[in-house]
């Protein structure tokens, strides 16, 4: 049902280090040409780092693990090669897209679940879905959260998107039991900013202890994930109130927009890429990078440590 690249069938088979990469990104949260270029740079630095990258999206149909370069470049440009658009995969639609045959672009809760029938044990994303900032009223919380509740996987992540309620967003992960882990950060991250102010579960300090804490986690008997939060690189960090501001400013656009739903995240992404005049593109590439290569090293660590 699924269909795994030869050299990353071969990995798994050999039991090396393997990270699973997401194409939402790259089909809906980030602009062509960057967004091509990103993901290639993601997988180059898992590569670095000693592990095999596998970009994972639906093709024709069919999850794919291991995208081609002509399938990554299809996702970058939005469009299969048949001119339809890229649907936003999660939960709710994987099955219809897959049975219609269509190309979907697969979020944080989507790659997981394709990424362990695969068997892989580490994944990479830029900011993970969470609890939206309203809703109390709108009820709209990212199917991601579901995601990481249910599968054992290590999430590398800059925190949850600044454009969500976080605190109400750790809240639902503590809930849930995803054990929340700052990378060399005693707090929880902002996606754009290093910092949220709010604390996390533990710390680690290395890719080996945050191996280590995965590891217990599942031998304690927990089946899912383990969310490890890296800050985004200082040079790249953009100040916490001024990523507030712009984040007001995307929301009340969206509600004069009348924008709802899977439609909510790309649009308020892409606003805050105008109102901040680019600045919000360059921090996002620098922390998915940044996450990729940790990603990276986290899979190489579980491997020795196994
Ligand atoms: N991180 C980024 N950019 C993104 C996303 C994450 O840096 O575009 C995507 C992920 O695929 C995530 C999705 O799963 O946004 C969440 O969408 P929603 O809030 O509609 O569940
Ligand atoms: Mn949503």
């Amino acid at each position: 049902m699924i269909k795994i690249s030869e050299s990353i069938a071969q990995a798994l088979a050999d039991r090396k280090a393997v990270v699973a990469l997401e194409s939402t990104v790259i089909a809906h949260g980030l602009p062509y040409p960057l967004n091509l270029e990103v993901a290639a740079e993601c997988e180059r630095l898992v590569h670095d780092a000693g592990a095999i990258a596998a970009t994972i999206g639906i093709v024709d149909g069919t999850p794919t693990v291991g995208l081609s370069q002509t399938q990554l470049q299809s996702f970058a440009q939005g469009q299969a090669p048949d001119g339809s658009p890229i649907e936003k995969v999660g939960w709710n639609n994987l099955a219809s897209v897959m049975m219609k045959r269509q190309w979907g672009a697969t979020t944080v809760a989507g790659t997981l679940r394709i990424a362990r029938l695969a068997g892989i044990k580490v994944f990479a994303t830029g900011g993970i879905g969470g609890v939206h900032r309203g809703a109390a009223d709108t009820f709209d919380i990212s199917a991601d959260l579901t995601a990481l509740a249910e599968i054992p996987m290590v999430c590398v992540c800059a925190g949850a998107k600044a454009i969500l309620d976080l605190a109400k967003t750790l809240e639902r992960l503590e809930t849930v039991g995803v054990p929340v882990v700052g990378f060399q950060s005693p707090t929880f991250p902002a996606f754009y900013s290093r910092s949220s102010g709010l604390p996390v579960d533990s710390v680690a300090q290395t890719a080996d202890e945050a191996a280590q804490l995965a590891l217990h986690h599942w031998a304690a008997g927990s089946t899912s994930a383990l969310l490890v939060c890296a800050p985004v690189p200082e040079a790249f960090e953009i100040a916490y109130e001024e990523i507030e501001r712009a984040t007001a400013e995307a929301m009340r656009l969206a509600e004069i927009a009348g924008i709802r739903g899977k439609a909510v995240t790309p649009f308020l992404l892409s606003r805050m890429k105008e109102i901040t005049a680019g600045k919000s593109l360059e921090t996002n590439r620098a922390l998915l990078l940044n996450n990729a290569a940790i990603a990276a090293q986290i899979a190489v660590s579980l491997v020795r440590l196994r």
